[in-house]
């Protein structure tokens, strides 16, 4: 048999079959990427969206690329931040926290394991949500290592009327050290706290994760290309101990064959359906 029959006969895109699933699950883990925030207007990684001036995004994403410039860096996520804090949780979210609600009440558990780093989830009213790479409202201290909520914008007054993305002459007038977020403890640099590549995941988070990818029944991976670890890894180790994955995607293809489900279209759309869920704004 061809990869593509496989795919074809092993993957559907049956909302009615999801949902008899889907109700009789106890455990549902849900991954999102960026493609949940997109319908909010937060642009997503990889493709056209993923660049800032003339930088690819994961290439400032990087603890390298803050060494060598983070007033760069730093304007990079002042942008960020402020698309971040001005943006609205959409429908995907909306009904995923409304469904988390609704297990609640029937003995049953949701919970979202986020690469986001936008916030939008806990917004939305869902309670348990663990935000693998960090979070935009958060700062940790380069030399304390002192972690603390800051949702300033701008963060800093040199910061102020800066990070335009096409503001290409900006690039070439650095904000000194000085004058960046300074910690409140002990006025060292502070940085965004964000999981940049090569840098470990949070501990407690990753063990959080682990577990819940060990119980759960069903897993729902929604707008994420599954290309960044150990995230890539989870839906897959759920698929392979027996849990249904349903995967939600502009895409027309499904990353992995042996996922149960795949709904492909804007999910703002396709998973209140999925869901069974009427999402009031
Ligand atoms: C829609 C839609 C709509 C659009 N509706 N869908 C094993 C093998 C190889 C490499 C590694 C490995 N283990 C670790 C690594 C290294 C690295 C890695 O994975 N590299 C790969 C790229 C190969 N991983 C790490 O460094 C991680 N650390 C780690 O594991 O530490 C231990 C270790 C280190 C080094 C070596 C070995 C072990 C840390 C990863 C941190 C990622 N951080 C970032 C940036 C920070 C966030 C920020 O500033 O905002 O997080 S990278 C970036 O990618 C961001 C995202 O969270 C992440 C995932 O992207 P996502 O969400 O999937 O977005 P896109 O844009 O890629 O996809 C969007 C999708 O939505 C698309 O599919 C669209 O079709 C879809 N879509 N609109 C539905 N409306
Ligand atoms: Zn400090």
């Amino acid at each position: 048999m061809s990869n593509t029959t496989k795919t074809l006969v092993r993957c559907c895109s049956d909302y009615t079959k999801f949902r008899d699933i889907l109700e009789k699950s106890k455990n549902i883990l849900v991954l999102t990427g960026a493609g949940i925030s997109a319908e909010s207007g937060i642009p997503i990684f990889r493709g056209t969206g993923g660049w800032w001036r003339s930088y690819k995004a994961e290439n400032l994403a990087s603890p390298i690329a803050f060494e060598a410039n983070p007033s760069l860096v730093w304007e990079f996520y002042s942008y960020r931040r402020e698309v971040a804090f001005n943006a609205n949780p959409n429908k995907a979210h909306l009904a995923l926290a409304q469904y988390e609600k609704k297990c609640l009440t029937e003995n049953r558990k949701l919970s979202i394991i986020t690469q986001n780093v936008d916030g939008l989830h806990l917004r939305a009213g869902s309670q348990s949500v663990i935000e693998l790479h960090g979070a935009l409202r958060k700062v940790k201290c380069t030399k304390c290592k002192y972690v603390y909520e800051n949702s300033d914008h701008p963060i800093c007054e040199a910061l102020r009327g800066r990070g335009n993305p096409d503001s290409i002459q900006q690039n070439l007038t650095c904000i000194s050290v000085n004058e960046l977020p300074k910690c409140t403890k002990c006025e060292s640099l502070l940085r965004p706290d964000i999981v940049w590549f090569g840098e470990q995941i949070n501990s407690k988070h990753l063990e959080d994760s682990r577990k819940l990818v060990e119980e759960c029944d069903l897993c729902l991976v929604v707008g994420t290309s599954s290309v960044v670890y150990p995230a890539a890894l989870f839906a897959p180790t759920a698929a392979a101990r027996g849990a249904h994955v349903a995967e939600f995607n502009l895409s027309e293809d499904p990353f992995k064959e042996d996922f149960t489900f795949h709904f492909s279209g804007p999910c703002a759309t396709t998973l209140p359906k999925a869901l069974g869920i009427d999402v009031t704004e």
